[in-house]
């Protein structure tokens, strides 16, 4: 029998091949695939993303790992939503307008989804009225990330955009990005702020009132 504790460590070492292989022979021998979701790959991506906080792991690290982790998704993914599992909240994440970079908040975006909730990635240089569509699709969270300190008043503005579509009650907004604060977050109204990739997945666990 596959051990689910071995599946993991394959993961926080960044063993695609492994992970892999691994996933398919549980499934063969009839585990579920929502457990092999939540009780191996999330618990490893739980790991690194602890390592990570811990400056234990770097980027590079946590890419791999996000690799192998996405190996082990491609195959449970399509099982998983055959089977209608709930996910905890739906997140709605984005590089904000006029801003390009995407390592950070594809890094974000891996860590939610590694950790049971639905991602919606609109990409980069996402403008505020997407964000508001997003809201009123039904987005529960929507996360904002932007690098530049030009592209940071797009974050204002999306909130600005919501209020004016009387849609500020009805979504949590989390910013983050490396020029982003705590205290710019308070200014701009959004409900929370993380510094980083495995603090946001805390942030937006405490945000829907997930279980930690
Ligand atoms: Co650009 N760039 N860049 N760049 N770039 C920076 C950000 C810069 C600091 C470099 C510098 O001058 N020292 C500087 C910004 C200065 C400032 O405004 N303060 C800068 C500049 C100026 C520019 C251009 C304007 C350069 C030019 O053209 N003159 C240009 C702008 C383009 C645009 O966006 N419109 C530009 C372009 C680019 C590239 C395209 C070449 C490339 C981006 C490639 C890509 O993303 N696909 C790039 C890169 C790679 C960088 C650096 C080198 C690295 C950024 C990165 O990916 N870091 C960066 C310098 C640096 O940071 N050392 C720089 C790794 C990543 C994991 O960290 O994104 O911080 P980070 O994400 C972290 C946290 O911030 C946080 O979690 C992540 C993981 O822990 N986080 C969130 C991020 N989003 C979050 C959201 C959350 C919560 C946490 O909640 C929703």
């Amino acid at each position: 029998m596959v051990d689910l504790k071995q599946i993991s460590e394959f993961l926080i070492n960044g063993n695609r091949d492994q992970v892999r292989a691994l996933v398919e022979k549980a499934l063969r021998e009839g585990v579920a695939p929502e457990s092999l979701v939540y009780d191996a790959l999330v618990p490893g991506m739980n790991v690194v993303g602890a390592k990570f906080k811990n400056n234990e792991f770097y980027v590079p690290e946590v890419l791999i790992a996000a690799r192998a982790m996405q190996a082990g998704m491609d195959i449970l993914e399509p099982l998983v939503a055959e089977k209608g599992i709930k996910p905890v909240a739906t997140v709605a994440i984005g590089t904000v307008e006029g801003d390009l970079h995407d390592i950070g908040k594809n890094l974000v975006a891996m860590m939610l989804k590694g950790s049971g909730f639905k991602i919606l990635d609109l990409g980069v240089d996402v403008k505020a009225d997407q964000f508001v569509q997003e809201a009123k699709g039904g987005a529960n969270v929507l996360a904002l990330s932007a690098l530049l300190t030009t592209t940071m008043p797009s974050m204002k503005k999306t909130i600005q955009a919501l209020q004016e579509a009387n849609l500020r009650d009805s979504v949590k907004v989390i910013i983050g990005g490396a020029p982003v604060t705590e205290s710019y977050a308070r200014e701009i109204g959004a409900d929370a702020y993380a510094p980083d990739a495995a603090s946001a997945v805390d942030k937006v666990r405490e945000l829907v009132g997930a279980p930690g």
